[in-house]
């Protein structure tokens, strides 16, 4: 049985309920993941239901995800989302996209067309950090990127997602159509902002009058999205395929109950009354984005790195360990929370809050999933934080076990000499740079070298590299589970702040 209908739907299953057909494809949405499927389009569907709203999706995908397309394609575009923990499941049918393409398939034109649509009012994005094709640790374009290269020769033909939002926006403009939206919900800071450098650096590159019309008429509003959405695996299929009484559904992802969306309050073709479900809009999302990528995002990467090493295959697992616990909780309050502008939200309540998440047994994070792409997710997670306490002078021996353990993880073996699978945009520098190195300090400060990462600063300063050559030592010495438990935590986090 498919889900090409709800009628079969056991009756504890949500369905949409509402009039499908009233929804208009005004979001276009690239990057049709397992994140969007259970966060954004959550928000959309609550406002369809209850609010009897018509902001429906267009929906994307350019390079992976074929299967995903052509799998929705013939359920009638209805996917399935199940929250999980340990008190069991809730699962609701989703109704909320209208169209499904994909570039490879569907062809650049149906693409271009769906997003120069009159009604388009936002075009909204989960690429991951690498779908920018920018230098993580200053936020430029990557020129050299081959994707870029061949976009800035071809702007007609766009490989890259800058490539193809500007491709999307001059036809718009050809056609005498206001611009839309363009909304990150990447995890990156300001991530709005990056989004709109990318894009004029690389107009600049093609055609400097677009390059001016894109700064003058388009909105790049940034945000904070969160919720935990983990890959998902073919038991978790199975299990959902229970809960829907037997109806087997490919697209379907399982999610926690928790989600949190932060919105730059700025739409000038409009937007979803969002605060409606849930929602904050406001004026600077920074502050947000920030709390969030350092505490949840930054003790995450330092958990995966950790605990991969040490055996533990998903952050509940790692939550086992009471030093991996307190070693977190430090992490969070004694390191990332003084580095923090947000105000009005009680950081020892938020990292409590996280650590409960992380103890949901129901949901199977991997490790090795959050370890991928370390390059790009070290700079905002770990590094700036690690650059204000330089500034401040103050201890950051957490922060520096997290970035010595992606060096250890990066080096391609485990604690048992089994090789890892290195999953990261820059795996071929980082293996040149493992591979011509010895083994200890001298591995360390070939990484270092990676400027895309580290920038100039870091591998200049003395105490920095002094702090990860002695962790990462250390890791060598002793392993990641006897590291972590020695790690001098501040137990009563009150003390922390
Ligand atoms: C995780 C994030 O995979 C990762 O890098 O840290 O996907 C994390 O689960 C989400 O940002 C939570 O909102």
């Amino acid at each position: 049985m498919t889900l090409s209908s709800t009628a079969a739907l056991p009756a504890a299953i949500a369905a949409p309920g509402y009039d499908r057909q009233r929804l208009k494809p005004r979001i276009v949405h690239l990057g049709f993941g397992a994140f969007f499927r259970a966060h954004q389009a959550i928000y959309a569907e609550r406002l369809a239901k209850d609010h009897a709203s018509d902001w429906g999706y267009g929906v994307i995908s350019m390079h992976n995800g074929q299967q995903k397309i052509a799998d929705i394609q013939r359920q009638d575009l209805l996917y399935t989302v199940a929250e999980m923990d340990d008190s069991g499941w809730r699962g609701q049918v989703v109704g909320i996209i209208r169209q499904a393409l994909h570039l490879q398939v569907d062809g650049l034109e149906a693409v271009l067309e769906a997003m120069a649509q009159p009604e388009v009012a936002i075009v909204s994005l989960t690429i991951s950090e690498k779908g920018y094709c920018y230098h993580p640790a200053s936020g430029q374009l990557l020129a050299e990127h081959p994707d870029i290269q061949h976009d800035i020769a071809h702007p007609q033909r766009p490989k890259s997602a800058p490539g193809l939002l500007l491709a999307a926006l001059r036809l718009r403009r050809e056609r005498g159509l206001p611009a839309f939206a363009v909304m990150s919900c990447d995890n990156m800071p300001a991530n709005g902002q990056v989004t709109r450098n990318l894009l004029c650096q690389l107009a600049q590159r093609q055609d400097a009058e677009l390059a001016a019309w894109v700064q003058q008429h388009v909105a790049f509003p940034s945000t904070m999205v969160d919720r935990i959405v983990p890959a998902m695996t073919a038991e978790t299929l199975r299990q959902i395929e229970g809960l829907l009484g037997g109806i087997v559904d490919p697209v379907a992802v399982a999610c926690e109950p928790f989600s949190q969306w932060v919105i730059e309050d700025n739409f000038p073709q409009g937007r979803p009354a969002w605060e409606k479900v849930g929602a904050e809009l406001v004026h600077d999302v920074l502050p947000y984005e920030e709390m969030k990528l350092r505490m949840l995002n930054g003790s995450h990467s330092f958990l995966a790195y950790l605990g991969y090493l040490a055996g533990y295959a998903h952050i509940s697992d790692c939550m086992q360990d009471a030093h991996f616990v307190r070693a977190a909780r430090h992490l969070m309050l004694a390191e990332q929370a003084p580095t923090l502008q947000v105000s009005g939200v009680d950081l020892t309540q938020y990292a409590e809050s996280l650590l409960a998440r992380y103890r949901n047994g129901a949901l199977k994070h991997r490790t090795g999933q959050i370890a991928m792409d370390g390059t790009q997710k070290l700079p905002q997670r770990l590094l700036d934080a690690i650059r204000w306490h330089l500034a401040q002078g103050s201890d950051f021996s957490c922060l520096a076990l997290g970035v010595a353990a992606w060096m250890r993880y990066v080096g391609g073996q485990d604690e048992q000499g089994q090789v890892i699978e290195i999953n990261d945009p820059l795996r071929e520098r980082l293996a040149e740079r493992v591979g011509n190195s010895r083994e200890g300090a001298e591995r360390v400060l070939a990484l270092l070298q990676l400027e895309t990462v580290f920038g100039r600063d870091l591998p200049d300063s003395l105490r920095f590299v002094k702090a990860v050559t002695d962790a990462y030592l250390a890791l060598l010495a002793q392993g990641a589970r006897a590291t972590v438990a020695a790690l001098p935590v501040i137990e009563n986090t009150s003390e922390a702040r």
